[in-house]
């Protein structure tokens, strides 16, 4: 099995490295999305989103003349949609995005193509997808119909791969293969073979969309009952870090971090298309999303308790001369990406009720986005401890561990990451 072109649909944080690293590989690669700049920047050999090292990637892969990027689909041997999966109204899975790409492949599609989705998606996406592309294209036939004899093979990999750490896990983690049949599957792992080096693992196309949403659920879950360990123990007055680590000294168990909340894009999203589809049974998972997404609203008031008892002792002082300090903006440590940051909806919410000064720091990007967070100063690490009368800690970037938190009076520090609490 051989694949001379190979297309990659929405080139996202997921689908612009499978697209530069199959062009590492020496495939010629048509990335395809609907978004005219990010289209343009690539062609440009430059990249639009952050991941480390991918710039270099793409820049040789455009230079080389192995990866462009166009706006519409145009024939290929394999197409690999990477389009987002969000939810809307009462978290409900949204799939518009994965039937705008299939329908904007179906006219380019020709006996013997193979069709994958790599999007995170609710079990029975793939099948609809597959239904999708069948409507459109009535002259070749699809697995759902036609089984091992299809003119169209169509399967669902799911991506796995850790946002900071893209590149160097699409090669080395072992891959989840999805066929709507045997032969589906064979073809797809024949062409992840091309640059993966864990191992292909075959199942069918359900099992393998219902493993992506159990990994990450499975994580909620953890961090969830770390998130309520964390309130637990500050109700009882114990220390939780402390107690993690305790805890964790016995063979079998390996509790994780509090936090400020769960962020990013992916884990606060998925446990909800199991919960969508099987709400009776899935009460575990749901409790454990409510748990999460509670947190930014209990460490704000922990905030709000935190000045009251700052102007309690200071009392010559105002709410509007108190200073909030806030240490990290990033949804996790040690990256720059603040989207679904649970540390910069805490952020903005502190801006928004506090009178006085709030300044935030955040050392892997030099400046916020307008609108990004009204009435917050970006400032340096110095800078602010400087100013701070109240230091809120919300990622544990490596910067912030060598500030010598233990000189703060532990009333004004609110650490959600155990930076100053937990050492
Ligand atoms: N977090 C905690 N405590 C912890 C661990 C994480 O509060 O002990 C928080 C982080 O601060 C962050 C959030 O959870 O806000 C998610 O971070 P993460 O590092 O757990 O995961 P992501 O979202 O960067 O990537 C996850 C990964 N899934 C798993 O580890 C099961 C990744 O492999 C997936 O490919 C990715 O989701 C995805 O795209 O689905």
């Amino acid at each position: 099995m051989s694949f001379e072109t190979i297309s990659v649909i929405g080139l996202g944080y997921i689908g612009l490295p499978t697209a530069a690293v199959f062009a590492s590989r020496k495939k010629k690669v048509i990335g395809v999305d609907v978004n005219q700049k990010a289209v343009d920047t690539i062609n440009r050999g430059e990249i639009h989103i952050v991941e480390p090292d991918l710039d270099m990637v793409v820049h040789a892969a455009v230079t080389e003349g192995y990866l462009k990027a166009v706006t519409i689909p145009e024939p290929a041997d394999a197409f690999l949609i990477a389009v987002p999966t969000p939810f809307k109204g009462d978290h409900e899975p949204d799939l518009s995005y994965i039937e705008s790409a299939s329908k904007a492949i179906a006219p380019v599609l020709k006996k013997g193509d193979l069709v994958i989705l790599e999007s995170t998606s609710p079990v029975g996406a793939t099948e609809q997808m597959a239904e999708w592309m069948a409507e459109a294209r009535p002259d070749l036939t699809f697995p759902q119909t036609h089984g091992e004899e299809s003119d169209i093979r169509v399967a669902h990999c799911p991506e796995r791969v850790l946002p900071g750490h893209v590149l160097r896990e699409l090669v080395q983690n072992d891959r989840v293969i999805g066929g709507m049949t045997a032969k589906c599957s064979d073809k797809a792992a024949a062409l992840y073979k091309t640059f993966v080096e864990g191992e292909c693992v075959i199942t069918n196309a359900r099992t393998a969309e219902m493993c992506k949403l159990t990994e990450n659920s499975f994580r909620d879950v953890n961090i969830a009952f770390a998130n309520e360990l964390s309130m637990i123990c500050d109700k009882l007055d114990i220390n939780v870090w402390e107690l993690i680590r305790l805890a964790n000294r016995h063979p079998r168990v390996n509790i994780l971090q509090p936090g400020p909340g769960v962020g990013g894009h992916c884990i606060a999203v998925d446990p909800w298309f199991v919960v969508s589809k099987t709400p009776e049974q899935a009460r575990l998972i749901r409790a454990a999303r409510e748990v999460n997404d509670s947190k930014p609203e209990w460490v704000i008031e922990k905030v709000n308790l935190a000045v009251a008892e700052y102007l309690q002792a200071n009392p010559e002082k105002t709410a509007k001369e108190v200073t909030i300090a806030c240490f990290g903006l990033a949804f996790k440590a040690d990256i720059d990406d603040l989207r679904e940051s649970p540390a910069m909806a805490i952020v903005q919410e502190i801006a928004f009720i506090h009178p006085g000064p709030t300044i935030a720091v955040e050392p892997n990007i030099s400046a916020l986005q307008e609108n990004a967070a009204r009435n917050v100063t970006l400032s340096s690490i110095e800078g602010a401890l400087n100013r701070v009368d109240i230091a809120v800690l919300l990622v544990d970037h490596k910067q912030f561990k060598s500030v010598e938190w233990k000189e703060f009076s532990s009333q004004y520090v609110i650490d959600t990451r155990g930076m100053a609490t937990g050492l």
